[in-house]
């Protein structure tokens, strides 16, 4: 028999909330008409798996840990052609489940993802700090980032075409598997809508840890987005910096203070766009991102040979002012001299033409597979 529907559950000592959610899952679906399965992942130490086979659920138990890791197993022998996941805890109304699949089977969608915030929570489902604080503002974080344009990043009831799923490289173990796997329907250009959905208090108890998840789910989009986390800090630093050179290298000498601070920031910035650039085409290159402009750019044979000009160039400038700071000593017979704007740049050229050469040469090793090739 061909199966339709998988619904997946990850189960954590949840063998209050089973018992209620199981046989509403079953009635939803033999209501609405469709073959199905029950898939429970299960990491118990409770009677959860033995009440949720009796049930008729296939149980399979989970040898890592994680909400992600269970999900990544129960994908694995999904046999529908259409996933549901939802949290078997009470907070997720099976009976809602047609209002997810309808896109689906209509073919106007190809990843469904309920929205609690655009729906219900009913009083004490959710907490004030995840309602007001670490949902929205993580979700703006990774609509920003990823454009994917949903409005509740962290909701656990969700429907994909099994076909749409197979196109995504999950990997992540933990609660930002939720986080990682609408970032890759974006950057996979699934067809994603939303759908409203009410959100009840959970059955037994959360297994989220807010502070520990929020930050989970923040690390994953920082490291998934190279050019938020590294380029666009490197160029407001970088820029700020070379505005405070400007603004006090030809006038009071007491402004040193301020090139100082310019200095600082447009080494810094410049070593951060570099790492940036460098981790983009270490993506590039491993096939967890796509190039971009930024990247096609560098990833050319002759960068090392640009770079290394450039890099020399800048390298020149700096020694030449250098020498000329030099020979001005001499010429005051080695005494008393005061040329420390002049060294400041000195500084900073030195160390950015230093930085680009070897960032050139790096750049250039990490695209060395790909000329042997
Ligand atoms: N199999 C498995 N399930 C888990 C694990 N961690 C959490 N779950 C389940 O995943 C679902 C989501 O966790 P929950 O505590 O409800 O988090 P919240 O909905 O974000 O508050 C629940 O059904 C948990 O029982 C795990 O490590 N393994
Ligand atoms: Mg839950």
């Amino acid at each position: 028999m061909t199966v339709e529907v998988s619904v997946i559950l990850p189960t954590m000592n949840e063998e209050d909330a089973v018992k209620i959610i199981i046989p509403q899952i079953k009635e939803t679906l033999e209501r609405l008409g469709v073959s199905y399965e029950i898939i429970v992942v299960d990491k118990s130490t409770d009677a959860t798996p033995k009440i949720a086979a009796e049930l008729g659920a296939r149980v399979i138990r989970q040898k890592r840990r994680g909400y992600g890791d269970a999900y990544i197993e129960g994908f694995k022998v999904a046999r529908g052609k259409y996933i549901v996941m939802l949290d078997p805890d009470g907070s997720y109304d099976p009976r809602e489940i047609p209002k997810l699949l309808e896109p689906l089977l209509k073919d106007e969608a190809d990843f469904v993802i309920g929205t609690r915030l655009k729906g219900m929570i009913e009083p004490g489902a959710m907490p004030w700090l995840h309602r007001y604080i670490g949902n929205p503002l993580l979700t703006k974080v990774l609509n920003l980032f990823f454009k994917a344009g949903v409005s509740d990043a962290h909701c656990g009831f969700r429907a994909i075409k099994k076909e749409a799923l197979q196109r995504l490289p999950l990997k992540c173990r933990g609660m930002e598997f939720a986080s990682e796997m609408v970032i890759e329907a974006a950057k996979a250009g699934l067809k994603i809508r939303e759908v409203p959905i009410t959100y009840r208090p959970r059955i037994g108890e959360s297994k989220l840890s807010s502070f520990r998840d929020g930050w989970r789910h923040l690390r994953l989009m920082l490291l998934y987005s190279p050019s938020h986390l590294f380029l666009l800090p490197g160029l407001f630093l970088m820029i700020t910096g070379i505005v405070l050179l400007a603004y006090a290298s030809n006038t009071d000498p007491l402004r040193v203070h301020t090139m100082i601070l310019g200095s600082l920031l447009t080494i810094v910035g410049f070593q951060v766009i570099n790492f940036g650039i460098s981790g983009k085409v270490y993506a590039v290159r491993e096939g967890l991102d796509k190039p971009d402009k930024i990247t096609k750019f560098f990833m050319r044979y002759s960068i090392l040979e640009e770079g290394l000009m450039f890099g020399g160039i800048l390298f020149i400038a700096g020694l030449t002012l250098g020498i000329r700071i030099f020979l001005k000593w001499r010429a005051l017979g080695y005494g008393e001299l005061f040329e420390i704007r002049s060294a400041i740049i000195v500084l900073t050229l030195i160390a950015m033409s230093i930085q680009l050469i070897f960032f050139s040469f790096f750049v250039s090793s990490l695209m060395l597979k790909e000329e042997f090739e």
